[in-house]
């Protein structure tokens, strides 16, 4: 198809033109009553847990947007696994590890993959459509729009056609998945975008679809009430809450009652406050390893660290520290070796019992429930536990801290994005 720009007055393509295999039934009788559609997505290698985390919200909004137009889209959920900052490499990790699916349910319909498999009965997935950026750049002006092009490289070399003509590809893990057709698409948008695309009549008789490189795609309003109930639906599952509050009541002195964070069961029925206390100790994101290199001049050295560490526990009178970090033994050792004599540093570290991802989400929780909480210069770990304790009601300056590099010890704060209801 030809170049399709999006905006307000320019549809593209037309209702018309759409293959329709729905079949409408007695809508009074049935919420959607058009056929199941099963929308899978994967997102680029080299992403981390918490940026596919957010991927995962735009996807959900773009089925969102799929089923306020009446279809009725499932949405796959990608088996966590191969994640290059996990120090123990597992692949096809289901989604109710780390998150309560009911939750995910009450805002689309989710299933996990191996589920998909056995209600597809293994028949190869319809079309995968691989999302790449355009090769000429975004031209003068940004607009919505996505364009049929030849695949550019990686494309290429990550879907392979077989002697049967079925495509094979990487399928998080799942060496006998096959899908039946591969186009590449340049775009650029959002959720929205993806919508339309899915909807555009070249894949609108397609039962299931499978987009790859989902993080191409944009949120289609940040920060807005949509991208808030996703967020909020993502509540992690009840194993790890359930750890992390026994940590929490064994070495922080803290529970949802005295901290005045306790949460309704249905997310739904959350609304806003800001009076959370939190627990009587300092929550910290201290982000090491390769973002040493990303962001090496906005974070401060591991001496410079401490300093902040101590003159905070100073400034609050706190002296509970809970440490999430990916840091090395040594640099831990080194960061304990500076801080004063009665202040305790915590950490999560079973390892025995939980996988890289649990452990990464335990600490973000054990975080979120802190009094205060100080995070690393864009990293989405640190947004996503600002997210959290959003959610949770605290007052903003106890939320949006980030630690400063050691020559500029007033840096500029993170950006505060508040919960929307
Ligand atoms: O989550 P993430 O996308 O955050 O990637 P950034 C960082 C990963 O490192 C986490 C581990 O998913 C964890 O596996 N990790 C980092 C931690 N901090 C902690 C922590 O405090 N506790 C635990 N348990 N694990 C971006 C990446 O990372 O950094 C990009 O998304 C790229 O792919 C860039 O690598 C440099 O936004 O911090």
């Amino acid at each position: 198809f030809l170049l399709l720009v999006l905006g307000s007055t320019v549809a593209f393509g037309s209702k018309d033109d759409h293959h329709h295999t729905v079949s409408h039934v007695d809508s009074n009788k049935y919420s959607i009553a058009t056929e199941k559609k099963f929308l899978l997505y994967d997102v680029n290698f080299g992403e981390g847990f918490n940026l596919r985390r957010d991927v995962y919200m735009r996807v959900a909004n773009t089925v969102r947007l799929l089923r306020e137009s009446g279809e009725n889209w499932i949405l796959v959920l990608p088996p966590w696994g191969r994640l290059h900052h996990w120090q123990r490499m597992q692949v096809a990790l289901s989604w109710r590890l780390f998150f309560d699916i009911e939750s995910l349910n009450r805002f689309i319909p989710v299933m996990e993959f191996e589920d998909f498999l056995d209600e597809s009965e293994n028949r190869p997935i319809d079309q995968v459509i691989y999302l790449q950026h355009y090769e000429e750049g975004w031209g003068t002006e940004y607009v919505r729009k996505f364009d049929e092009r030849k695949c550019l490289p990686p494309a290429d070399s990550h879907y392979k056609k077989e002697k049967d003509s079925k495509w094979r590809g990487w399928f998080y893990s799942y060496e006998d998945v096959r899908a039946s057709n591969f186009k590449c698409i340049s775009i650029q948008g959002d959720s929205g975008t993806l919508k339309d695309l899915l909807t555009h009549s070249n894949f609108s008789s397609m039962t299931s679809v499978m987009v790859d490189r989902a993080e191409t795609i944009l949120h289609e309003n940040f920060g807005d009430v949509n991208y808030w109930k996703a967020r909020r639906s993502m509540r992690y599952s009840k194993d790890l809450v359930e750890a992390a509050n026994v940590f929490r009541d064994k070495y922080l002195d803290s529970d949802d009652e005295n901290d005045d964070t306790e949460m309704v069961p249905d997310w739904r029925k959350e609304r806003a406050k800001r009076t959370a206390k939190g627990g009587p100790y300092l929550g910290i994101h201290w982000r090491r390893r390769d973002f040493l290199y990303a962001r090496q001049d906005q974070l401060p050295s591991i001496k410079g660290t401490a300093e902040i560490l101590e003159k905070l526990c100073e400034k609050l009178k706190l002296n509970r520290i809970y440490l999430a970090t990916d840091a090395p033994e040594e640099e831990l050792n080194e960061l304990k070796s500076y801080l004063r004599k009665g202040l305790q540093v915590f950490r999560f570290t079973d390892t025995q019992k939980y996988n890289d991802g649990q452990i990464a989400i335990i600490d973000q929780y054990l975080c979120a429930h802190a009094a205060h909480f100080i995070g690393s210069y864009e990293s989405t770990f640190t947004f996503r536990i600002q997210e959290d304790r959003e959610i949770l009601g605290f007052p903003i300056p106890a939320t949006f801290n980030r630690l400063c590099p050691d020559n500029i010890p007033e840096c500029e704060q993170p950006p505060k994005w508040k919960i929307v209801y």
